[in-house]
């Protein structure tokens, strides 16, 4: 069982301005306790800047940088490359992005930091929207969930960054879930320790997004990976490997009908979820290379 360091209390204040109940904060406290304090995070603009904080306050312990949307993956490259130049290969280089500011509007800025094999840890945290400026959806958001601009529902199905990061044949990259913070601390560690990029895609419920319950945060992250909504597996040496294979897929409707953003479906819509999730869920492991 892992443990954060109640001495030193973590490397997160108390008295963040997260929502109650937000996933998120939960991420951050847990990884920044597993890749340590001799750490440099780049957080660009999101709810992740909650943490990095306003003014002259931060919530954060370790030395942090706030780019764009745009450029986290390149600020991450020149941090990493001006450490080396002083000789420093021992510090993580940390960046820390949600989904809009990797699968939209940072994607181009990620693609080349892997492909010219940066040592930089690449950790987005997926609430499956652009949260901080109102709720708008983004390429992540899943098939059927309401946002702001997708008031009926989105039309179409979400991008697979693994499996984006995997085309570059990145050495290791990973999805994670707030369902399972072992498994996730494992392959923040893992990515940590890889020599050369590595990208975790970690799955983040959102109480003010989703709109549902804030005390029923992990119970909604555990309902999308019995569902099969969100899939826990690695990318390491160009092999897929599935962390659980689950005996019997859960009706999706046990993960949507907790949470606000699906409300709107009607059951024809909600059967072409399900269809669609169960599709996904069978060919994805048809193409696995081995369970874990
Ligand atoms: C190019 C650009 N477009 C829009 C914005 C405004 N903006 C700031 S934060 C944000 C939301 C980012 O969404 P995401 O990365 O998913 O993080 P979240 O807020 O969901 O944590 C937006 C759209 C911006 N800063 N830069
Ligand atoms: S909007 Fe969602 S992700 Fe942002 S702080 Fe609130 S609960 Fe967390
Ligand atoms: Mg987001």
């Amino acid at each position: 069982m892992y443990k954060i360091d109640h001495r030193s209390r973590g490397l997160v204040s108390h008295g963040v301005s997260a929502c109650a109940g937000c996933g998120l904060e939960l991420i951050i406290r847990n990884v920044l306790d597993v890749v340590g304090e001799d750490t440099i995070i780049i957080i660009p603009p999101g709810c992740s800047a909650l943490f990095s904080g306003f003014g002259k306050e931060t919530a954060l312990k370790i030395p942090g940088f706030q780019g764009t949307l745009e450029n986290t993956a390149a600020c991450a490259t020149g941090i990493r490359r001006g450490l080396t130049s002083q000789g420093n290969t021992h510090t993580t280089v940390l960046a820390f992005a949600g989904d809009g500011a990797t699968v939209d509007i940072g994607i181009q800025s990620l693609s080349g930091m892997i492909e010219r094999g940066e040592k930089v840890l690449y950790i987005c945290y997926d609430n499956e929207a652009y949260m901080n400026t109102g709720i708008q959806g983004s390429s992540s958001t899943p098939l059927g969930a309401s946002t702001t601009t997708t008031p009926t529902g989105k039309s179409t199905i979400r991008k697979d960054l693994v499996g984006i990061a995997a085309a570059h044949n990145i050495p290791y990259a990973a999805t994670a879930s707030i369902a399972n913070l072992n498994d996730m601390r494992r392959k923040v560690q893992k990515a940590k320790d890889t020599d050369g990029p590595s990208l975790i895609h970690i799955h983040t419920p959102c109480p003010t997004g989703w709109n549902y319950d804030p005390a029923r945060t992990v119970e909604i992250a555990k309902a999308a990976v019995e569902t099969g909504c969100w899939i826990l597996y690695e990318f390491e040496k160009g092999r897929k490997v599935l962390n659980k294979r689950l005996k019997e897929l859960k009706p999706v409707d046990k993960y949507t009908r907790l949470q606000g953003r699906f409300r709107q479906l009607s059951e024809s819509d909600m059967a072409e979820l399900q269809d669609e999730v169960r599709r996904h869920y069978e060919s994805f492991i048809r193409n696995i290379d081995c369970q874990a």
